[in-house]
């Protein structure tokens, strides 16, 4: 099986995933720096031109959240058993990847990626209200709950942490202020935030900070 990754991007919700299933794999470094996730070889796997992508035998898989949902089931571990939980957690990775992920992308472009002359400031104060809205249901759903769907850790407390790993994304820096906020926002309401970011990132090798345990060789 072959990761096809770059250090603190998405890949990390598949390399985390892959490291707690305990199987092997292979990483395939794509140096999105150097272009080559736009490069013929990659895009043949991936003709979007992005990361991650998962090569399983004839498989190739794309989508970060299909992706953990494929190893998650292929080695019948963190899901859970029935179908209303696990109904649940495709909820979350639902929730996480659409309503939290995409507002903290509008600003991420309209502040750094996108060329300047086509940035849209005025959508950075909208993607933050509509991110703020969102956090605000993830922060009631997990009022006295130790994990997002059940009693134990599922895809869905990986993918949801690593999206709100604000340290992590600080490796871009461009994420700081919304996702500071949230964060702040969610530990201030009540500290389950803390609690549980501290429960799910200390099954990484004792780092405080995904990108870190999680990242593949620094490059
Ligand atoms: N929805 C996709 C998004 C993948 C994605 O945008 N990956 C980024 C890295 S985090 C990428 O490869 N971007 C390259 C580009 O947009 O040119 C997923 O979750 O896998």
């Amino acid at each position: 099986m072959k990761l096809y990754e770059f250090a603190f991007t998405r890949s990390i919700r598949a390399r985390w995933t892959l490291q707690e299933l305990g199987v092997d794999f292979e990483g395939v470094t794509v140096n999105m720096r150097a272009g080559e996730h736009r490069s013929s070889q990659f895009l043949a796997i991936n003709p979007a031109g992005k990361l991650p992508a998962l090569v399983d035998g004839d498989l190739v898989l794309t989508e970060s959240a299909a992706i953990v949902w494929y190893l998650a089931e292929k080695y019948r571990k963190f899901l859970p058993a029935d179908l209303a939980g696990r109904a649940e957690v495709n909820r979350w990775l639902l929730f996480t990847v659409t309503e939290l992920e995409q507002p903290l992308w509008r600003i991420a472009k309209n502040r750094n990626l996108y060329p300047e002359a086509q940035r849209l400031a005025a959508d950075i104060p909208l993607a933050s209200q509509d991110f703020r809205a969102m956090a605000d249901v993830a922060e009631k759903h997990m009022a006295g709950r130790k994990f997002v769907v059940g009693e134990e850790a599922t895809i869905a407390d990986f993918v949801l942490a690593y999206t709100l790993d604000y340290k992590g994304l600080l490796g871009l820096s461009i994420f700081m202020g919304c996702l500071k906020f949230g964060v702040n926002r969610l530990a201030g309401a009540g500290m389950w935030y803390w609690d549980w970011f501290c429960l799910i990132c200390s099954r990484s090798r004792s780092a405080s900070c995904l990108s870190t345990s999680y990242r593949p060789v620094a490059r």
